[in-house]
């Protein structure tokens, strides 16, 4: 049996595939699609990370990877059923649709670029298109901790892993507690300390 292949920098959407698989206590290795010898467009020919090969199993996308993962693996992260599998993908769908995209942007805008190319109307903008979801996803954690299933699951860690750029891109959550709440204790993880101390 191969060991699990995770391509990717810890820098990248790759860093939600390694955070799960260390919430799942898997031996994997890591990977650069830069490495020496290594034909990564036959690993995802896109040239896009992250990818997985599991066996000789290759899968790309992040939260395909991740909905695979928490699968195979089962317990606490995965659904129980095919209401909460339906939950889980409800919620990483809705992360990766409605914030995803407005996210990266005010990051990039607020931090990742050089300040000389920063465009902050731009930022303020997808900030400002970002209410309504984000009123969404408060609404929903009003009522409860976690987003299925009142446990920790693969759900909160994949929306997790997409509003980390919204903590980091200074989005103001002050009209949004639920939602600072939930993103301490997602973000929180011993796990993920662990891995962005690494
Ligand atoms: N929807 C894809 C997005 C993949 C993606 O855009 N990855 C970025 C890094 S986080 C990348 O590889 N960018 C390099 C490029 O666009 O060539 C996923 O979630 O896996």
């Amino acid at each position: 049996m191969g060991k699990l292949q995770i391509f990717g920098s810890t820098r990248s959407r790759a860093m939600r595939n390694i955070w799960l698989a260390e919430e799942l206590g898997l031996d994997y290795d890591q990977r650069l699609k830069d490495e020496a010898g290594l034909d990564y467009l036959s690993v995802n020919p896109s040239g896009k990370v992250p990818s997985i090969d599991d066996d000789g199993l290759v899968i790309s996308e992040s939260m395909a990877i991740n909905m695979y993962l928490a699968k195979k693996h089962g317990g606490e992260l995965a659904p129980k059923d095919l209401a909460e599998d339906a939950a889980m993908l409800q919620w990483t769908f809705w992360a990766m649709t409605e914030v995803e995209s407005n996210a990266l942007t005010i990051l990039f805008n607020r931090a990742l670029k050089p300040e000389d190319e920063r465009d902050n109307a731009k930022a303020d903008q997808c900030e400002a298109d970002l209410q309504k979801p984000l009123g969404v996803l408060n609404d929903a954690l009003a009522s409860r901790q976690w987003l299925v299933g009142e446990r920790f699951t693969v759900a909160d860690l994949n929306a997790s892993a997409v509003f980390s750029w919204v903590k980091m891109g200074r989005v103001n959550l002050e009209a949004f507690p639920h939602i600072a709440d939930w993103m301490g204790r997602c973000l929180g993880r011993p796990t993920l300390v662990k891995l962005l101390k690494g």
